[in-house]
């Protein structure tokens, strides 16, 4: 088995590599990002408590996050491995996802950190605004999203160097660029 996190400011690509190496390496993608947006669509509770923290580019509460993260993995019970894309976002939710692994006999081998400077995050998701419509995908959101990423999340970057598992990856370049240079990470290539 192989799980990987792929881990970076909102607009440094996890969502956009996560669905190419779900694809080439034949592992599961588990979004928590996407997971909370179709719950919105579908106004389900969990959607409708969601939207208003998603909606101020606010972390959902560790405890509903995790239910989900733990529903669809056991949903997939058998896969060769996952892409955890978005997931942890703080150190609860590390120390929740190595308990939770450890319980079904496996664990965290990578956390691939995507690492893009700001005014690129900015200039990405102004654009994805255009072509999306997506509701955090305003200025004053995309800020403040960014500012918790560095408060709340960039500290889960510690907790797997301290294992052995951290692999920082120039994120700036072609969508193509990016993937080759965490494919080579992981196939273990020079
Ligand atoms: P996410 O859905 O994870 O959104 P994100 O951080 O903005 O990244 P995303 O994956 O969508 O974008 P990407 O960088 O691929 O989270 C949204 C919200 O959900 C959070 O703010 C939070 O409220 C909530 N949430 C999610 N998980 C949670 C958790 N675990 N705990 C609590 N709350 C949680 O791409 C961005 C844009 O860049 C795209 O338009 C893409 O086309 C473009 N792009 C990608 N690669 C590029 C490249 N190489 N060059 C140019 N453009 C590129």
């Amino acid at each position: 088995m192989i799980n990987v996190i792929l881990f970076g400011p909102p607009g440094s690509g996890k969502g956009t590599q996560a669905i190419k190496l779900s694809k080439s390496l034949g592992l599961i993608h588990l979004s928590t990002g996407d997971i909370l947006r179709k719950a919105i669509a579908n106004k389900t509770p969990l959607g409708i408590k969601a939207r208003e923290y998603m909606d101020k580019g606010e972390l959902v509460p560790d405890t509903d996050v995790a239910q989900m993260v733990v529903n669809a993995v056991d949903r997939n019970a058998g896969a060769k491995g996952f892409i955890f894309d978005g997931f942890p976002r703080n150190v609860f939710q590390a120390r929740f996802l190595d308990k939770m692994l450890e319980e079904r006999n496996t664990s965290i081998h990578y956390l691939i950190a995507l690492e893009v400077n700001h005014d690129e995050l900015i200039k990405r998701l102004l654009n994805r605004a255009k072509i999306e419509s997506r509701t955090d995908d305003n200025l004053e959101v995309i800020e403040n999203r960014i500012k918790i990423y560095f408060d709340q999340t960039f500290p889960v970057i510690e907790h797997y160097k301290s294992q052995g598992k951290f692999y920082p990856v120039n994120g700036v370049g072609t969508v193509e660029e990016v993937n080759d240079r965490i494919c080579k990470i992981l196939t273990k290539e020079e």
